[in-house]
C-alpha cells in the first residue's frame, strides 16, 4: 500500500513533534491560515459568477481603489482568527490600526500581519493572486501595542505565503526550510508537493514594471539594461516575466532562479511594497531557500521597522542577481 503523502498538518505535526516544549499553538495557527487559504481560492474561483469583482467604491489606507474581493479576503481573516484565541495581534494591509480583538476573550501569543489579497489588479481579469502572511510572537503580557508589532524582519517566527494560480499552493517556513503544499481542492486538503525549496543561485528571468522605467535613478535603468543585453557568456538577455503580483513572480524566482524588482523611485525613495507584511515575509521565505532579499542596497530583514504600513524598495530572488543588482544599485558597477 503506498503510503499518504504527507499533508499539511501532518507536516506541522511532525515539525512540533521536534519542538518538545510546544503547546500546539503553532499548529493550530497555521492549519487555520491554511483554511483562510481556502475560503479565499474558493471565492476567487466563483467571482465572476457571484458578482464580487470589481471595486467597492471605497479606498484603503493606502489611498488604494479597494476591490470586492480585497475586502472579502480580509473578511475571511477576521471571521477565522478575531474569535480562535490563536493570536492577541492582527494586522492588515487593508485596515489602518491592527484589528480590535475583543476583551475578555481569550488570545495567543501570535501576531499576524497580512496582506489578505496581494495582485488586486488582476483580480477581474483572471490572473493570478496572493495572500502574504508573517507571524511575530508576542512574549509580553496581555495584548501588544501597535509599537510592539512593528519587529525587525530577523524577529519573524515564521513567514509565508498563498499563491491562487492555476492551482493554490500554501508555501511556509517557520525557519527550518521552505516547504510547499498543493491544495486538493476536491477533498480541501493541501499536500506536500515541494519539500525544502531551494532557489536557484542564479536564474535567467527578471520581473518589474518596465513602465516605471523613467522614475527609477540611473543605476537601476543601468541595471535593467544590463539583464537586456545580449551576452552569452554571462547567459543574457534575461527573460522578462512580470505578472503584476508580487506573491507569482517570487513564486516562479522560487522554484525556478531570477529576481523580481521593485525599486526605490527618485521621487518615491521608499519604494511601493510594504515591509511588516509583504517584503518582511518573502525576504524570510526566499532566504531560507538560499535566496537572498535587499532594498538594493542592504538585507531587507535587517531594515529598522517604523510603522505599520511601512514602504520599502525590494530586489528578491536568487543570490547572485540580487548581489549583481546591488552591485548596480550602490555603484559598485
Ligand atoms: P495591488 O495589490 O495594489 O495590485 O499591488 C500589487 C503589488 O503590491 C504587487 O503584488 C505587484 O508586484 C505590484 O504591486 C504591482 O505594482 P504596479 O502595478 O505598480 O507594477
Amino acid at each position: 500500500m503506498k503510503p499518504l503523502p504527507s499533508t499539511l498538518t501532518r507536516h506541522i505535526i511532525r515539525s512540533q513533534a521536534a519542538h518538545p516544549g510546544a503547546t500546539g499553538e503553532f499548529s493550530l495557527l497555521m492549519a487555520q491560515i491554511g483554511l483562510v487559504g481556502k475560503m479565499i481560492a474558493n471565492d476567487l474561483r466563483r467571482a465572476g459568477l457571484v458578482n464580487i469583482l470589481g471595486t467597492t467604491g471605497g479606498t484603503n489606507v493606502q489611498g488604494e481603489a479597494v476591490k470586492k474581493l480585497d475586502e472579502i479576503a480580509n473578511e475571511s481573516f477576521l471571521k477565522v482568527f478575531q474569535y480562535s484565541g490563536l493570536v492577541c495581534a492582527l494586522v492588515s494591509e487593508e485596515m489602518e490600526k491592527p484589528v480590535h480583538l475583543p476583551e475578555n476573550w481569550p488570545t495567543g501569543k501570535y501576531m499576524l500581519l497580512f496582506d489578505p489579497l496581494d495582485g488586486s489588479s488582476n483580480t477581474d481579469v483572471n490572473m493570478p493572486l496572493g495572500t502574504i502572511f508573517s507571524i511575530l510572537r508576542h512574549d509580553g503580557k496581555g495584548l501588544p501595542t501597535e509599537a510592539e508589532m512593528i519587529r525587525k524582519g530577523t524577529k519573524q517566527e515564521a513567514a509565508g505565503y498563498i499563491m491562487y494560480g492555476s492551482s493554490t499552493m500554501l508555501v511556509f517556513t517557520a525557519g527550518h526550510g521552505v516547504h510547499g503544499f498543493t491544495l486538493d481542492p476536491e477533498i480541501g486538503e493541501y499536500y506536500l508537493s515541494h519539500e525544502n525549496i531551494q532557489i536557484p543561485s542564479r536564474g535567467r528571468v527578471y520581473a518589474v514594471n518596465e513602465g516605471n522605467a523613467k522614475k527609477w535613478p540611473e543605476c537601476t535603468r543601468k541595471f535593467v539594461e544590463y539583464l537586456k543585453a545580449s551576452d552569452k557568456q554571462t547567459g543574457r538577455p534575461y527573460a522578462g516575466r512580470y505578472s503584476g503580483c508580487l506573491v507569482a513572480d517570487v513564486h516562479r524566482m522560487l522554484l525556478g532562479g531570477g529576481l523580481y524588482l521593485y525599486p526605490a523611485e527618485v521621487d518615491k525613495p521608499e519604494g511601493k511594497l510594504r515591509l511588516l507584511y509583504e517584503a518582511n515575509p518573502l525576504a524570510m521565505v526566499v532566504e531560507q531557500a538560499g535566496g537572498k532579499a535587499s532594498t538594493g542596497t542592504m538585507r531587507i530583514l535587517d531594515v529598522e521597522a517604523k510603522s505599520l504600513h511601512q514602504r520599502v524598495p525590494l530586489v528578491i530572488g536568487s543570490r547572485d542577481d540580487v548581489t549583481l543588482a546591488e552591485d548596480f544599485m550602490l555603484g559598485v558597477r
